[in-house]
């Protein structure tokens, strides 16, 4: 690895413009250099391309979701390094270096970046207490830094999903070794978090969900156990100063569970064949 190797940073945007003028700004202030922007937008209506087209080195357009546009941002992008980031995403200012020397140290192929939830309200402040007990937890924290080496032996994210798609692509890239931490963390800028978009964002993963699990068996339904995960229990020391948000997250949990659950079965529904009308005629 040389010194000055190009890391390629790819933002998938969909009407992103609240988040992505910050996001992008955290790129460009990374103390790292070389870094290439790529901004890969999927039919946004609001501001996001003239934000994109402002910051960005490369900005193009793709779908149907984030995963076909991080593969389109791979192929357009140049760097011997991949960093993959949300656009509510926000770096602190040594995550591109510490993902590089997690790589140098390790030789691994891919670095897993820890992410803190920021945002406003009772939800929020719910979710980024229960966010906090993932620290280290390979069930949940996926990589998001891969050598492009790496990322192109796996064949890159699997169009099929959407949101467990991250993890996915980290098992197949792992290939059972555990992967690095970088020392420094991303925000991850949720807004203010309303309970009926929360449960709609569930049952809209879902049916990926469902074929997450198929697809890697029994080794990940542990990750399918969506109300009471062991991190709670780890860390219950830092979730007993706080009884009430501590019964948010876990109320929005369950209710999170029931919401995916929904999803699961309109998903079965859907694929079932429609019954065929009967030909006999009641005369
Ligand atoms: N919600 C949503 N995000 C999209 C879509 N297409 C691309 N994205 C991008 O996918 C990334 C993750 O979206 P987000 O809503 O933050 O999902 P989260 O991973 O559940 O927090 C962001 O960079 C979005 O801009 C889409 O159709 N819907
Ligand atoms: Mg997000």
């Amino acid at each position: 690895m040389r010194l000055d190797s190009l890391v390629s940073v790819i933002v998938p945007t969909r009407n992103s413009a609240r988040t992505l003028e910050a996001c992008l700004n955290s790129i460009r202030s990374q103390l790292y250099r070389p870094i290439e922007l790529v901004v890969i937008d999927n039919g946004s209506t609001d501001a996001t391309l003239e934000i994109a087209t402002n910051h960005a080195d490369v900005v193009g357009t793709f779908g149907p979701e984030r995963s076909a546009q991080r593969n389109r941002g791979a192929q357009l992008a140049r760097g011997e390094y991949l960093l993959f980031v949300d656009s509510d995403m926000n770096l602190t200012p040594r995550v591109v270096g510490d993902c590089l020397d997690a790589i140098r140290t390790s030789a691994a192929p891919a670095v897993v970046i820890p992410e803190t939830s920021i945002g406003d309200g009772f939800i929020a402040r719910c979710r980024a207490l229960e966010r906090s007990c993932y620290a280290g937890d390979d069930s949940v924290e996926a990589a998001r830094f891969f050598t492009r080496a790496a990322f192109e032996a796996s064949g890159g994210f699997d169009e099929d999903l959407t949101g467990p798609e991250d993890w996915d692509l980290s098992i197949r890239v792992a290939h059972g070794r555990h992967l690095p931490r970088s020392a420094s963390s991303i925000l991850h800028d949720e807004g203010r978090l309303q309970l009926v978009a929360v449960l709609a964002k569930k049952r809209y993963y879902a049916p990926s969900a469902m074929a997450y699990f198929r697809k890697h068996g029994r080794s990940t339904f542990g990750q399918a156990n969506l109300v009471f995960r062991p991190a709670f229990l780890r860390h219950w020391r830092r979730l007993l100063p706080h009884p009430v948000l501590t019964i948010g997250f876990l109320s929005l949990k369950a209710m999170e569970a029931v919401a995916g659950a929904w999803g699961v079965l309109e998903a079965r529904a859907r694929s079932q064949p429609k019954p065929r009308e009967s030909g006999r005629s009641s005369s």
